[in-house]
């Protein structure tokens, strides 16, 4: 009977396997298969000697041996493996069936972490100490592991399902199993990636969310968790082991570059970026007149350190010299994610941008110092410091040096700033330019819209962030309490050093702490920055109204009350 289901448990994964990789070498890995799962009592010594070898690796990865302990484990015989895949399916029979809801009840050490897998439930609750990526494990805990596994594809091992099946206490109901499935097979968002709660969401499904603004001005560096995203579509799964850059368009054949190849044969740079969307603020413009858009607040702008090759050296690696600079004009990205219809993500800049020196575009495969997260474009992306958002393209599969534009949806009809007077009946994409270096910004993070001043504290400190676009650097930021009739100078805070010339890339977060006026019930906070071209922003919406609310930059209003102390009546 054991044989018998045994047998049929190899079967149903061989046909699984052969599906997946071509038939001949299924078929005599299953054979082997069979063979090493002959005796029970062989899959026991194994088992033991060689969780006792995992929680061994376990601890040099925590000591720090690292990387190489990791990579060592990679590399486990076939057959070792396959004979845990057996075993995990033979034991299926004889533990408690769970419901999703019990399951679910387990999300934090205090009540237990369970998770599940292809139908099993696991209470990892011991194994979240020695989860090698740390307590990331916890935003899978009381769900299903397959989602974070396509998108940490590092788990896609079998030694990882070797560990996992010793934290084995169950089944999931039957029914629970097809919902799950249900789920992860209808909706092409469900692979996305967890988020912080703190996230003020605009759009789920593409997500597009922004920080609380009061959290944009408490660090030079936005957090990576709360730094705004913007996406299209789904968020997709790249394995890092398989990605491929490809470099297009030059003379000299096409260039492909694994991730590897990207970190290794090229210098790493950092650098400091401020990324803004081209709808940052549009909420404000939408209030002077109606515009179509995400409503975005002041939060559609954050700032990150990134790291990674420069695109003029892969540029220059891939043959770019004087004669193609006789022709091209453009440097093209294109995405890996996907609208329905198969047409991938994408934008480019000009070609003076990607090769020039003082360009500083990188092909980044770090942000704060980590790997890019799932949201930000992992495994690479675009980072064109200066730049619009929009031509940062994530999750970058290819570049492809052009004498044309990106032919994209958003480099054509979308990410362009018109008239006032141009309305939906009488826009002509063609008649305008794509949208690049963005305009002179600025925004009060606090206090917030509609706050209560205690009249008793007597002063008032404003707080906010100002940057501009083509790495020209904010010089100074005038802040007025009484609708823009009197101005006083804000404090400004950039990095360390000041930036090279034309290359200021960062925004300055700005501070001013000044009395109340003493009549006042109420102010109204104005700010506006001036960048070292001397442009400033425009007083109010309307004169920079156009009807997909981009570049708006006019001066930040935030009203606040003054409230009189109770004990002075
Ligand atoms: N592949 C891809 N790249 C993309 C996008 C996208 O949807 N897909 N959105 C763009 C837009 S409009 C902006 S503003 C930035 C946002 O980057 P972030 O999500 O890292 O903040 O990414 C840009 N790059
Ligand atoms: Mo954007």
């Amino acid at each position: 009977m054991l044989l018998l289901r045994r047998v049929h448990a190899l079967t149903r994964f061989c046909s699984v396997n052969t599906q997946r990789n071509q038939v001949a070498p299924a078929v005599t890995l299953c054979a082997v298969r069979l063979w090493s799962s002959s005796s029970s009592d062989d899959q026991r010594s194994y088992r033991s000697a060689h969780s006792l070898r995992w929680r061994r690796a376990l601890a040099g990865l925590l000591a720090g041996a690292g990387a190489v302990v990791a990579y060592g484990l990679h590399h486990h015989k076939a057959v070792q493996a396959d004979t845990t895949r057996v075993q995990t399916i033979e034991n299926t029979s004889n533990l408690p069936i769970f419901s999703q809801e019990e399951v679910t009840k387990h999300r934090s050490l205090e009540d237990g972490v369970w998770v599940t897998y292809r139908g099993s439930v696991y209470d990892i609750t011991e194994f979240v100490a020695l989860h090698p990526g740390g307590n990331k494990i916890l935003l899978a805990a009381g769900g299903a592991l397959e989602p974070f596994w396509a998108l940490y594809a590092v788990h896609n091992q079998e030694h990882v399902l070797e560990i996992l099946s010793e934290y084995k206490v169950g089944e999931l109901k039957a029914e629970d199993l097809k919902k799950q499935q249900a789920v992860t097979s209808s909706d092409p968002y469900s692979s996305d990636p967890e988020r912080h709660p703190l996230l003020h969401t605009n759009s789920l499904k593409p997500f597009n969310a922004e920080p609380p603004a009061e959290i944009l001005s408490d660090s030079y560096i936005t957090p990576s968790a709360f730094f705004f995203k913007r996406n299209h579509f789904p968020v997709p799964q790249v394995d890092p082991a398989s990605y491929q850059l490809h470099v297009e368009g030059l003379s000299g054949g096409s260039l492909t570059l694994s991730l590897e190849e990207l970190k290794t044969r090229f210098p790493k740079h950092t650098i400091t970026a401020t990324l803004q969307c081209a709808g940052n603020r549009r909420s404000e413009m939408h209030k002077a007149k109606q515009v179509k858009g995400l409503n975005w607040g002041i939060g559609a702008i954050s700032t990150a350190t990134w790291s990674g090759a420069k695109l003029r050296d892969v540029l220059l690696a891939a043959g770019y010299g004087s004669d193609v600079a006789q022709w091209a004009r453009h440097v093209q990205f294109e995405g890996l994610d996907k609208d329905v219809t198969g047409a991938a993500y994408g934008g480019s800049i000009p070609l003076n941008k990607a090769v020039g020196e003082d360009g500083d575009v990188l092909l980044a495969y770090e942000m704060n110092g980590e790997a890019l997260p799932a949201d930000h474009g992992f495994p690479v992306r675009v980072v064109v410091p200066g730049v619009v958002g929009a031509r940062s393209v994530k999750w970058l599969g290819k570049i492809i040096v052009s004498a044309e534009e990106s032919s994209s949806h958003w480099q054509q009809n979308d990410y362009k700033g018109f008239s006032p007077g141009t309305d939906w009946d009488t826009v002509d994409h063609k008649s305008a330019p794509a949208i690049q270096e963005l305009p002179v910004q600025s925004a009060i993070t606090t206090p917030a819209d509609g706050a209560v001043v205690d009249r008793s504290v007597e002063e008032v400190t404003v707080k906010g962030y100002a940057w501009s676009g083509g790495g020209r650097e904010v010089v100074r930021v005038d802040v007025s309490l009484d609708g823009g009739k009197t101005w006083q100078v804000a404090q400004l805070r950039g990095s360390e050093h000041s930036p090279p010339l034309g290359r200021a890339w960062a925004w300055k977060l700005w501070e001013i702490t000044a009395p109340l006026p003493p009549e006042a019930q109420e102010l109204e906070i104005v700010c506006k920055a001036v960048d070292n071209s001397y442009n400033v922003q425009p007083d109010t919406f309307l004169p920079i109204w156009n009807l997909r609310g981009l570049l708006s930059n006019a001066w930040h209003r935030v009203k606040v009350k003054i409230a009189e102390d109770a004990s002075e009546d």
